[in-house]
């Protein structure tokens, strides 16, 4: 298996730490966006959307990186990370949709802000679009907050796919200045992932 990824990438990295939570063997290949490298035409017969993190498993081509994580957990017999109890199941499943549609999107504004402007020579942070992200981001965190009282961790009593989807974002709060005042939960909580062996190994610095 080959995986095409961007180390600072959130969504790469949690495809990574499950890989490495799996004990999966993967080939991983850097794509440098900053470069523009999604853009050139072997890339975009991957993945059309112009976007890392991609899977190719033999003739099989996977992109979305929640889709992907899905895949990696049915390659083995079975995993904490994605029990197999229907309800369990659907709310990880849950938290991961709840990711990609609005925390993560929260996380984005600021992303796009203070790291992808800087690093592509965009301009100076646009004031307005921070406003909207803050009022996005506090509706969210605020959810996220309130779940996490009294939890170890997202879903049941174990790590699943859900933390490292929806923590994967939390990595790069200081240098996007997320709003993260006042959500101790949530610092508490990502601290605890911070300490897990698949997400250390997985930080950009450690990849090889
Ligand atoms: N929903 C996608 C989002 C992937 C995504 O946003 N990838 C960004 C990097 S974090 C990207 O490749 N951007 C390059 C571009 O848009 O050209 C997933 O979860 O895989």
């Amino acid at each position: 298996m080959k995986l095409y990824h961007f180390p600072i990438s959130p969504n790469s990295r949690r495809v990574i730490a499950t890989l490495h939570h799996l004990a999966i063997a993967c080939e991983l290949k850097p794509v440098d966006l900053v470069k523009g490298e999604q853009l050139q035409d072997d890339y975009l017969k991957l993945n059309p959307n112009h976007m890392i993190p991609v899977l190719v498993d033999d003739d099989f081509v996977l992109w979305e990186s929640n889709a992907i994580m899905h895949y990696l957990c049915s390659k083995v017999p079975s995993t904490p990370l994605f029990p197999a109890d229907p309800k369990t199941r659907a709310d990880v499943t849950r938290w991961q949709f709840w990711q990609t549609g609005h925390f993560g999107r929260a996380c984005g504004i600021f992303i796009f802000e203070h790291i992808i402007k800087p690093a592509l020579n965009l301009g100076e942070p646009d004031a307005n679009e921070l406003a909207k992200g803050t009022d996005y981001f506090h509706r969210f965190a605020k959810v996220l907050e309130g779940h996490l009282q009294g939890r170890d961790w997202l879903v049941g009593d174990e790590t699943t796919l859900a933390d490292l989807s929806v923590g994967s974002f939390l990595d790069l709060a200081d240098m996007a200045h997320y709003p993260m005042a006042g959500y101790h939960e949530i610092q508490r909580w990502y601290g605890a992932i911070e300490q897990l062996p698949c997400w250390q190994s997985s930080r950009p610095g450690k990849l090889s």
